[in-house]
C-alpha cells in the first residue's frame, strides 16, 4: 500500500552524468528540492541512478513497479537526451503521473523540453518554493497556471506562468538533508572530488569530502556560460550559515574537505575576510577549495590570500578563458591577462593552489590565439581544464551558433550535448577543426612540460585530478589511486575524462 505523509507520494530521480567515473556526486540542486518537499510533509523517495550506477534495464524494472503520483528527474542540459529517453518510458508505465523536470534543462529549453519530450512541467530557476506550491495545487486539484516559474502542457497547448521572486534571503533556506541519499556511498567516493590531495596532508581513503553551495548565482554575464540562476540578482551566505553548516558536516559524516559548489563563492574582499576570520576563530579546522574571479586579489590585498591559506583554503579556481583580449571581449568576460597573471602568483607564493579553465574556439579563434592563451597559463604556471565551446541554450553564443547555421536542428544539437573537452562545432573563422585540436594539444604537451607536469599523451586534455596520480610517490601515498595504475588502459581513460569538470 502506498503511504502517504500528506496525500501525495512523489518520486525523485538522480541522474548519472558519467557513467564511467569513480566520483559519485551529491546532487545538491536535488537535495534542495528534496529537503523542501520532505520538509513540507509530502511522501519522498529518490531512485538515486548515480549512487547505483544503475543500468537502464535495472531502471526501467524499477520504476516499472513503481507507485508515485508526481515525478521529478534531475539533469543537466547535457542531459537532455536521457531525460528523454526516461520521461518516454515514465510515461508508457504511469501514463497518469506529472513528470517535472527543473535545473538548466528546464529552466533555458522550457518550450522545446515540453515540446519534444514526456516531460509535462518545467520548474524555471529556483526550485525550492515553486516545487511545494507546484505540488500543493496538484493536491487540491488547483490550476496551475497561479503557480509562479513553471512552463507546463495544458490541452495540447504550452502556458508559461510568470517568473516567481528569488528567495530574497539565502540564509533562510534550510540546509540540505542528506539524510534522505545514502550517504555511505557518496562519502565513500567523496576522495575522488578533490582537486589536490597529496597537499592536504590526510590519507587519501581517509578523505571524507562534501560538497557545500555558499552562493545562488553570479553577477557577471559572460556569453558562453548558463547556469539556473542566470538574469538572478546573485546572493552570497553570511559566513556565520556557511560555517553553521561546516560544522554539521564534520559532526554528522566526519567531513575533513568542503567543495564549494558556486559560480562565484568569492566575490568581494569583505566577504573572504569576515569568512576566513570566522573559520579561524570557531577553530573549525578544516579544508576547502571555492571559486573567484581573477580579479579578486592584487598586491595591495595580498593578505587575503594568506588568511585563505591559514583558514584551510587549499585552492581556488578563478577561470582565464582565453588569453586574447579580443576573445575575453567577446566572451564579456570583464577580466584581464594581467589580473590572472598577478592574482595566480600571489596565490601560488601564499600556498594556496590555482585552477583554472580556457574555453576555446570562439568565432575569432585563430592558431595565434590559442597560442596567446597557453602562454598566459605559462606565465601563470597553471595547467587549465581545456574546454572547447560548447554552445549552451540560454546564451548568446547559442543564438549566434545557431543563426549563423551551426546548429540546423535543436533536437539534434541537444541529443549531441555532452563533455565541452569534444569539440562538436567550430564556430572559428580561421581554422579547421582538425587544425584547431592539433594546435591545442600541441600547446598542451608544451605547458605539460614547461610546467613540469608528468601527464601522459591520452590526459592532455581529459586531465584534471588524476593527472596527479601519475608520480610515483602519490601513487605510493594514496592507496586508492595506486590500483588505477594497474588497471587496463581503457579504464585509466575513462577514469581520467572521469575527473575532468
Ligand atoms: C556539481 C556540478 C557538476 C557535476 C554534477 C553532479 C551532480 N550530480 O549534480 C558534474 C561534475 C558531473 C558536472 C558536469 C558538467 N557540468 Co556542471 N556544475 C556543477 C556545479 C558546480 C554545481 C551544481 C550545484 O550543486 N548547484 C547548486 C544548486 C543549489 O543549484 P541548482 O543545481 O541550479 O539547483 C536549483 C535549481 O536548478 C532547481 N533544481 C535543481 N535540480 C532540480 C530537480 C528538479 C526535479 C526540480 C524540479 C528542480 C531542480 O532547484 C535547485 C534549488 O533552487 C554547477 C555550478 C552551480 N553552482 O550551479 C555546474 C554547472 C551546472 N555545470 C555546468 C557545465 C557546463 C557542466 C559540463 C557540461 C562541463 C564539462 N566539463 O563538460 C559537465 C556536463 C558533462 C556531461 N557529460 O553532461 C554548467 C551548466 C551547464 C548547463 N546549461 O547545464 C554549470 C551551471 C556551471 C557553469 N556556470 O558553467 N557539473
Ligand atoms: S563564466 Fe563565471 S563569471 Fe562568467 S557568468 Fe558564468 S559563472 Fe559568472
Amino acid at each position: 500500500m502506498l503511504t502517504k505523509k500528506n496525500g501525495m507520494k512523489v518520486l525523485l530521480i538522480n541522474p548519472c552524468i558519467r557513467p564511467n567515473s569513480p566520483k559519485k556526486l551529491l546532487n545538491v540542486g536535488m537535495a534542495y528540492i528534496a529537503t523542501a518537499i520532505d520538509n513540507a510533509g509530502f511522501d519522498l523517495e529518490i531512485v538515486d541512478v548515480d549512487a547505483h550506477r544503475y543500468s537502464n534495464e535495472q531502471l526501467e524494472s524499477i520504476l516499472r513497479t513503481k507507485k508515485f503520483d508526481i515525478v521529478g528527474i534531475g539533469d543537466l542540459t547535457s542531459h537532455f537526451k536521457w531525460v528523454k529517453g526516461i520521461s518516454a518510458l515514465l510515461k508508457s508505465y504511469h501514463p497518469h503521473a506529472p513528470i517535472m523536470v527543473g535545473n538548466t534543462l528546464g529552466t533555458s529549453i522550457p518550450n522545446l523540453l515540453l515540446k519534444k519530450s514526456d516531460v509535462d512541467i518545467a520548474v524555471i530557476s529556483e526550485g525550492e518554493a515553486t516545487v511545494i506550491d507546484l505540488l500543493s495545487r496538484l493536491q487540491n486539484h488547483e490550476p496551475l497556471e497561479g503557480c509562479q516559474g513553471i512552463a507546463f502542457k495544458k490541452e495540447g497547448k504550452i502556458i508559461t506562468t510568470p517568473s516567481r521572486k528569488i528567495i530574497p534571503e539565502v540564509d533562510s533556506i534550510p540546509f540540505p538533508n542528506y539524510d534522505l541519499f545514502e550517504m555511505d556511498i557518496y562519502l565513500e567516493c567523496s576522495k575522488w572530488t578533490i582537486p589536490s590531495p597529496e597537499m592536504l596532508g590526510i590519507a587519501f581513503d581517509d578523505i571524507r569530502a562534501m560538497p557545500l553551495v555558499t552562493a545562488r548565482g553570479c553577477p557577471f554575464k559572460c556569453t558562453f556560460c548558463f547556469h539556473a540562476f542566470q538574469n538572478k540578482k546573485y546572493r552570497w551566505r553570511s559566513a556565520e550559515n556557511i560555517v553553521a553548516e561546516m560544522k554539521l558536516w564534520q559532526q554528522k559524516y566526519g567531513a575533513n574537505f568542503f567543495n564549494f559548489w558556486d559560480e562565484l563563492s568569492f566575490y568581494h574582499h569583505d566577504q573572504v575576510r569576515k569568512f576566513t576570520r570566522l573559520l579561524l576563530e570557531q577553530n573549525v579546522n578544516t579544508h576547502f577549495v571555492g571559486s573567484c574571479r581573477s580579479e579578486l586579489i592584487d598586491e595591495e590585498n595580498a593578505d587575503i590570500a594568506i588568511s585563505l591559506k591559514k583558514a584551510g583554503c587549499m585552492g581556488l579556481s578563478f577561470s582565464l578563458e582565453s588569453g586574447n583580449p579580443e576573445i575575453l571581449k567577446a566572451m564579456n568576460k570583464k577580466n584581464t591577462v594581467t589580473d590572472f597573471i598577478t592574482q595566480a602568483k600571489i596565490l601560488q607564493e601564499a600556498g594556496v593552489a590555482t585552477y583554472t579553465a580556457i574555453v576555446l574556439g570562439y568565432p575569432q579563434e585563430s592558431k595565434a590565439t590559442i597560442r596567446e592563451t597557453f602562454s598566459v597559463l605559462e606565465k601563470a604556471k597553471i595547467y587549465p581544464s581545456v574546454g572547447y565551446l560548447q554552445p549552451m541554450p540560454g546564451t548568446p553564443m547559442y543564438t549566434y551558433a545557431h543563426e549563423n547555421g551551426y546548429i540546423p536542428d535543436e533536437e539534434t544539437y541537444l541529443e549531441s550535448m555532452g563533455d565541452r573537452q569534444d569539440l562538436r562545432i567550430n564556430l572559428s573563422k580561421h581554422i579547421t577543426a582538425e587544425e584547431m585540436e592539433q594546435v591545442v594539444i600541441e600547446e598542451c604537451r608544451k605547458l605539460n612540460k614547461v610546467l613540469n607536469i608528468n601527464l601522459n599523451e591520452n590526459e592532455l586534455i581529459k586531465t584534471r585530478v588524476y593527472r596527479k596520480a601519475k608520480s610515483e610517490a602519490f601513487l605510493h601515498s594514496f592507496g586508492i589511486a595506486a590500483k588505477i595504475l594497474e588497471e587496463d588502459t581503457s579504464e585509466v581513460e575513462n577514469k581520467a575524462t572521469a575527473n575532468q569538470c
